[in-house]
């Protein structure tokens, strides 16, 4: 049974003043959205208060309600606070936007449903644990839950939410293994998820495509308290970890870190490169004529990655049979000698895989 969803307001803490989809129940108004989803645990797309339940064994909690439809007052929630005051429901209006624009973006783009792809309902849970500096995605549940953060502000970004959800996207079709090399691509595509909800999200989350700009390139730059983001997908290696490009011991290394070369890639292959040696857009790897290459944008680079990964790669794929799988999707979609199969080449060379 439909219910009747209708739009409030939020006061988020990163996007200003956002429109959030909610229900009116009775009396009350619910954080749920039963346009974006069927089924799932509550019956459509969700926010609900874990109240500081443990990370270690979370209860996502119920839905968040209120008596109006106005919600959150855009402010750090401060620890030890309610989580129902206008305080403790920012986080919950983060949530739910970061959460509507990754949906949106999926369909509106990708023709995707949900992370499954069949459209089952999915939920955040808001506050999990106590001063919580993660977000992790849960497939048990196919749902995300967000911490408060302490050395982070909370940790309810756009980027990091289309990053969480997007490891339910790869759980439910590659299901890359979270180790070795297809550890390292697990994270890249949630890494390039992120970052394209979040160019969706910034030129207002409607459309049929990713747009060209938007996007910072960078992961959980709000989140931080520092000014330094936790990724630069254009140049890994600022974070003193992360590998630019591929060798045969980035299997070796953290997830986090082995990623790097296929975000890397993944900028080239839609924004191009510098030829400009002391440029962070340039690539040793890249030094025949010409010395740098031209993108096919967002959308077009979205497309590609985006079969590849849900139609093509399996839970082993590794760097080499990535380039192979990423070329094929570019060459279905745009032709075999397409300037797209080009760059899809070009990208991947750039980063020292394949020719
Ligand atoms: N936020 C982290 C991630 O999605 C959680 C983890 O390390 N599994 O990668
Ligand atoms: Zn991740």
């Amino acid at each position: 049974q439909a219910l009747k969803t209708v739009v409030g307001t939020g006061n988020s803490q990163y996007n200003g003043v956002v429109p959030i989809n909610t229900t009116l129940s009775g009396a009350s108004y619910q954080m749920l959205d039963d346009s974006r989803g069927v089924g799932g645990k509550f019956g459509g797309m969700a926010i609900t208060n874990a109240d500081h339940s443990s990370a270690n064994n979370p209860d996502p909690g119920s839905i968040y309600t209120n008596s109006g439809n106005t919600w959150g007052d855009g402010k750090q929630y401060i620890n030890g606070g309610s989580t129902t005051n206008a305080n403790g429901q920012t986080a919950a209006v983060n949530a739910l936007w970061g959460l509507m624009n990754t949906y949106d973006a999926n369909k509106n783009a990708l023709g995707w449903h949900s992370l499954d792809g069949n459209n089952t309902a999915t939920y955040i849970a808001a506050h999990v644990d106590t001063s919580y500096d993660n977000a992790f995605y849960d497939d048990s549940c196919k749902c995300m839950y967000i911490g408060d953060g302490n050395s982070f502000y909370s940790l309810g970004s756009i980027d990091v939410i289309g990053h969480e959800m997007s490891h339910g996207v790869t759980a439910s079709t590659s299901d890359l293994t979270y180790s070795g090399e297809s550890g390292g691509l697990n994270e890249s595509n949630s890494d390039i998820g992120g970052e394209m909800v979040e160019a969706y999200a910034r030129a207002g989350g409607t459309g049929a495509v990713i747009p060209a700009t938007g996007n910072d390139w960078m992961m959980g730059t709000e989140i931080s308290k520092t000014g330094q983001p936790l990724r630069w997908m254009y140049k890994p290696s600022k974070d003193g970890q992360s590998p630019d490009a591929w060798s045969s011991t980035i299997k070796y290394l953290d997830v986090h870190y082995s990623s790097g070369p296929n975000n890397r890639m993944f900028y080239f292959l839609s924004q191009g490169s510098s030829s400009d040696p002391a440029s962070d857009y340039y690539s040793k790897y890249l030094v025949k004529s010409p010395a740098a290459m031209t993108g096919v944008g967002n959308d077009k680079a979205y497309r590609i990655w985006f079969k590849a990964n849900t139609t093509k790669f399996t839970s082993s794929t590794n760097y080499a049979d990535a380039r192979a799988k990423v070329l094929a999707s570019a060459q279905e979609l745009y032709g075999a000698g397409s300037k797209e199969a080009i760059a899809v080449q070009r990208a991947y060379a750039a980063i020292n895989v394949g020719a």
